[in-house]
Order: structure tokens, then C-alpha cells, then sequence
């Protein structure tokens, strides 16, 4: 990433792989906390590419949908993750950075394909939880919980081949940060495949900075650049209380804040993502405003930043 790179707002305003609703509302909240005109005002070139869009939900029924009774909705969400990808690597080829509003985070199947269509990259994955099942292991057949496995090559087959066949990431080009709730099926995946991980624990004992700047040098090492997939249930639910399933004890808004500032430094970013946030659970939207704070740190204009000052 440079100075000069435009930025594409893409919103995925897709709640099918959630729980519960709402988070298909995300991308207008995180423009509607003030996103484009912000990262303006920060000297970044931005151009809002519009929403994928997403076939009425009231016309769809878990079965309808179907495909699998254990992953549901998966039909229209492989169909949604298709046409995702496709803009996701239009904007990389274009040259800008795309930036996608989520939506649930199984949006990631389609950007993390969009993103790897043409460059090698490593995955930072800010979240609670690891989006590591698969239809065998998930405890609840939502598919915000599997994008992540998919990517790795794992699971659906219809999900893990959005794109091409070959795996998206590799395991050692992936770390988690900020985990905190795992189920039994991921915790085997992560250590069968070596996954890197930063939960709470270790982010208090090395600190923001640090864990950051080890995620880059694994994640960076023989990549082309890196996908940042930031889950705002990663945050602490006191001040990201905007998503469907919160975990207490979650990362602070200022460590965060840290670790877009680290990344951006490095300018190693490709593409990245803001997934989960669901105004009809947020209060004063909080969470949306986080989600902006983040942006801005991870994409505002240096260049222009030394200019004001
Ligand atoms: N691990 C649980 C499942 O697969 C919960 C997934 C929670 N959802 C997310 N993902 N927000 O980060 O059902
Ligand atoms: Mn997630
Ligand atoms: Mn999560
Ligand atoms: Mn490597």
C-alpha cells in the first residue's frame, strides 16, 4: 500500500451465514458514521463502488436455499461470494486497495478469493473466533463460522473453490489475533495445521506492537502483501456491543487502534475487510464508529497527515 493507491468501498451486505440479523445493514452504518468523508479528509482518494448485491432473504428458507441442512443458506451465499470475489480482484488489478464493509463474515470466502486471484497473500484475522469449522464440525451450521477453513481449503466444497480450486492462504501465512472462543474442531485444525495465534493472554504479555510486527514477518515472509479480516467481535462487547455473538474479555479499541497503525506503517496491505457490525444491536452506533476509527487508521494518508501538521 501507498499514499497514492485509491481506495474502493465495496459493501457486502449479506446476513445469511449470521445467526441472527442485521449485519446486512452494516455497510450503510459504517458509511453513515461519516467513513468516506473522513478518509477524505485524511488525503485518501475513495471511490464507493456500491453493494454486491444480495437476493431477498424473505425469498429464501434455510432449505430453499439449502444445499446443506448443516451449513445454511450456503446456495445464495456461495452465489453472493462469487460475484464478491470478482469485484475484490477488479479493484486489485484496477491497483486500489478494496476495502469491503461486512456483512457476516462469511464475506471472506469471496474477498480472501478476490484478493489471492493475482498476488500471494498472507491473512491478519482480528476476531473472537477462529471461522475455522467446517459442515462437520460447526455446533451451529452458520456459515460466518467456516470462511476461514474454506480459505485454507477446508469444508464446502462449493465455498473453498469460490475462485479456483487451489487453497487461498497458506497456514503458515495466516494468524489469528484477539482469539478468545474456539470450538472443538477448530482447536484440531489450528494445531494439525500449525495455525499462529494471539489470544488475549499473549497480546497483554507482548503487547499490540509487538504481536503485530511478529503476525507481519510470518504473514508478509514469500507473500505479495496482506489481507486484513477484522471482525469488530474481536473488540471488547463495552465498546463494540454492535455484533450478534459477543465474547467478553475482547481486545481494547486503542490496541487495536495500534495495530492498523503497525500494519499501515508496513505497507504490506493489499485488501482488508470490517465485518459483523449490526446496527440493530448497537447502541448510539458505537460499533460503527469504531469500525471508521479502525479504517482510518489502517488507511488514512500519511503524505497528507505531514502536510496538516
Ligand atoms: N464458532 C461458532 C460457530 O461456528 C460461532 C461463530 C461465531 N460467529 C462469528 N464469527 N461471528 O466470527 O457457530
Ligand atoms: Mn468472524
Ligand atoms: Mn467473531
Ligand atoms: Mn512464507
Amino acid at each position: 500500500m501507498n499514499d497514492s493507491q485509491a481506495v474502493h468501498v465495496i459493501g457486502a451486505p449479506l446476513d445469511l451465514g449470521a445467526g441472527c440479523r442485521g449485519c446486512r445493514m452494516g455497510p450503510d452504518a459504517i458509511r453513515c458514521a461519516g467513513l468516506l468523508t473522513r478518509l477524505r479528509q485524511q488525503g485518501r482518494m475513495v471511490q464507493d463502488l456500491g453493494d454486491v448485491t444480495l437476493t431477498e432473504r424473505e425469498k429464501l428458507s434455510a432449505d430453499s436455499a439449502g444445499g446443506h441442512p448443516k451449513a445454511k443458506y450456503i446456495d445464495e451465499i456461495v452465489r453472493f461470494n462469487r460475484r464478491l470475489h470478482r469485484k475484490t480482484a477488479a479493484s486489485v488489478e484496477a491497483g486500489a486497495i478494496p476495502l469491503i464493509l461486512g456483512g457476516d463474515h462469511s464475506i471472506a470466502a469471496g474477498t480472501i478469493a478476490g484478493a489471492a486471484r493475482h498476488k500471494r497473500i498472507g491473512v491478519l484475522w482480528f476476531d473472537a473466533h477462529g471461522d475455522l469449522n467446517t459442515v462437520q464440525t460447526s455446533p451451529s451450521g452458520n456459515v460466518h463460522g467456516m470462511p476461514l477453513a474454506a480459505m485454507l481449503g477446508y469444508g464446502y466444497p462449493a465455498l473453498k473453490h469460490i475462485g479456483g480450486k487451489r487453497p487461498k492462504v497458506r497456514p503458515e501465512h495466516l494468524v489469528l489475533i484477539g482469539t478468545r472462543s474456539l470450538d472443538t474442531g477448530e482447536q484440531e485444525l489450528i494445531q494439525r495445521a500449525g495455525i499462529r495465534m494471539y489470544a488475549s493472554r499473549e497480546l497483554h504479555r507482548l503487547g499490540m506492537s509487538e504481536v503485530v510486527r511478529q503476525a507481519l514477518a510470518a504473514a508478509g515472509e514469500g507473500t505479495d502483501g496482506i489481507h486484513v479480516s477484522f471482525d469488530l467481535d474481536g473488540l471488547d462487547p463495552g465498546e463494540a456491543p454492535g455484533v450478534g455473538t459477543p465474547v467478553s474479555a475482547g481486545m481494547r479499541l486503542t490496541e487495536a487502534l495500534e495495530a492498523m497503525r503497525v500494519i499501515a506503517a508496513s505497507g504490506l496491505l493489499v485488501s482488508a475487510e470490517f465485518v459483523e457490525v449490526n446496527p440493530a444491536l448497537d447502541l448510539r452506533s458505537k460499533t460503527a464508529h469504531a469500525a471508521v476509527e479502525l479504517i482510518c487508521s489502517l488507511l488514512g494518508s500519511d503524505t497528507m497527515e505531514e502536510k496538516s501538521r
